[in-house]
């Protein structure tokens, strides 16, 4: 029988470190408590949690001259808009409800589905960011009043719209904890940390975890962790 080892070392490493010191962020550490659903807690009102799906950006780009694309009448190339249930922010919320927070979700493309606008030309066409567009996300988030807002990153290409949110929230008030999680910010959390103004990144699935960094984010005292659910090291492991 034959093996065969593969050297991992020349595997490549993928990851959107940036060529720049990274900005983490401009010098503010992560908030760690969330004063606003600590107030909402010890008032016996359920914290808010805001989750996103962030708008998208998708690129449009001509066939090349005389390809046969272009000789069958397939004029452009178009990266498709992505449809479908949120399933990952779904599960996260569900068990965050089911621990007694007040939950909404914005899928950012869906609700803005007919709202595009060009975003960067580049060589042959351009990128379109689509979804709701800044002034309504802001509109959102000040009727609802969240405590804390999730953002699922699950496709490194949209990472940059990820993050852009988060500067938008954080825009709105320093006080709003930032989580970032999903596919990308698994695979990639070390920048999506220390490269974005998100406080907190969580780890692959988030079923379990999510309510428990909740928990750990409204809470006043230790002993109220155990009233809750007894997970004192919350914190530690969510990060
Ligand atoms: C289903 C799926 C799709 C579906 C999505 C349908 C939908 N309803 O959204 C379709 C077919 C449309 C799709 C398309 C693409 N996909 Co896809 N897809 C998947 C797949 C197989 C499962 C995702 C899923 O729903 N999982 C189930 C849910 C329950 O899990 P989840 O979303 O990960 O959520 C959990 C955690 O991540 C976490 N979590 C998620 N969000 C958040 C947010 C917060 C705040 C927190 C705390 C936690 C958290 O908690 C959740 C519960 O445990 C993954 C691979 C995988 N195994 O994850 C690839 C995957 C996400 N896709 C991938 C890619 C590349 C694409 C495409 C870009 C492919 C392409 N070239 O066109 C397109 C993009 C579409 C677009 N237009 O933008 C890559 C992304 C890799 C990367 N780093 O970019 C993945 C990881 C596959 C891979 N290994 O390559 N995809």
């Amino acid at each position: 029988m034959m093996t065969t080892s593969i050297d991992k070392s020349k595997s490549p490493r993928f990851s959107v470190a940036p060529s720049r010191k990274t900005l983490r962020h401009l010098d503010s550490p992560s908030r760690l408590r969330s004063d606003s659903g600590c107030s909402r807690y010890a008032a016996g009102d359920r914290p808010r949690v805001l989750l996103f799906v962030p708008p998208y950006t998708r690129l449009i780009e001509p066939s090349p001259p005389k390809s046969a694309f272009a000789e069958i009448g397939i004029a452009n190339f178009e990266v498709m808009k992505r449809a479908g249930t949120p399933i990952g922010l779904l599960r996260i919320a569900t068990s965050a409800i089911r621990a007694g927070y007040d939950v909404k979700i914005i899928d950012s493309p869906f609700f803005g589905w007919n709202q595009e606008q060009v975003d960067v030309e580049v060589d042959q066409g351009h990128l379109i960011r689509y979804g709701l567009n800044y002034d309504q996300i802001k509109s959102e988030i000040n009727a609802f009043e969240p405590d804390i807002i999730g953002i699922q990153c699950n496709y490194t290409v949209q990472w940059g719209n990820a993050r852009l949110l988060a500067d938008l929230i954080k825009e709105i008030s320093t006080n709003l904890i930032v989580i970032g999680g999903g596919a990308h910010c698994s695979g990639d959390w070390e920048y999506a940390l220390n490269d974005s103004a998100m406080d907190v990144i969580v780890l692959n699935e988030a079923d379990k975890t999510f309510p428990l960094l909740l928990d750990a984010l409204t809470v006043v005292s230790v002993n109220e962790v155990e009233i809750r659910g007894g997970v004192g090291a919350a914190i530690g492991q969510a990060a």
